[in-house]
């Protein structure tokens, strides 16, 4: 009898472990072709702020190609921007008639560098929020993003505890 329920327990137990012990949070990753886009994700926006921006991170396993435009309900318009430091060294957002993913290689949209740029925000990005964006490619065709709202800020943050004295001036 004994033996009976060890055996029921184990049999339990291996139906339910799968179950049970949840795979590593993966980040949203969709596929289209011989590219894999990777945890899209969008700033939250304040009340008023009329941009936004979008990241992805873009992994070309074939041929090189590139992004030529995205489409967006989120705002009025969506263009292609990047980040370029002027003569002044100060970092300036221009827009890029395409963004280009070279063959064999990761292409990161991220903050500070490439970006799809949202001009004219229907309303704020609310963080836990998620929006579609399309990305219409040269070669690989279209792909909808499932874009999920983050909040953050600019500065990147700041470790608690870690060095007091450091805070007051670095901001
Ligand atoms: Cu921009």
């Amino acid at each position: 009898m004994i033996d009976r329920r060890r055996c029921l327990f184990l049999v339990l137990g291996t139906l339910t472990a799968p179950a049970v012990a949840p795979t590593l949070a993966a980040a949203e990753t969709s596929k289209k072709g011989a590219l894999e886009f990777v945890d899209p994700w969008a700033r939250a926006t304040a009340p008023g702020q009329r941009n936004g921006a979008a990241y992805v991170k873009i992994r070309n396993h074939g041929e090189a190609d590139r992004i030529l435009r995205a489409e967006a309900t989120v705002s009025r318009k969506v263009e292609l921007h990047t980040h370029q430091v002027d003569a002044q060294g100060v970092a300036r957002m221009i827009e890029v008639p395409a963004i280009e993913l070279p063959a064999h290689t990761t292409t990161e949209l991220k903050p500070g560098g490439l970006h799809v740029m949202l001009i004219g925000l229907e309303e704020p990005l609310q963080a836990g929020r998620r929006f579609p964006l399309k990305l219409i490619l040269e070669k690989a065709g279209e792909v909808t993003l499932d874009v999920e709202v983050r909040a953050g800020s600019r500065v990147a943050p700041v470790p608690h505890g870690a060095g007091h004295g450091a805070h007051g001036t670095s901001h």
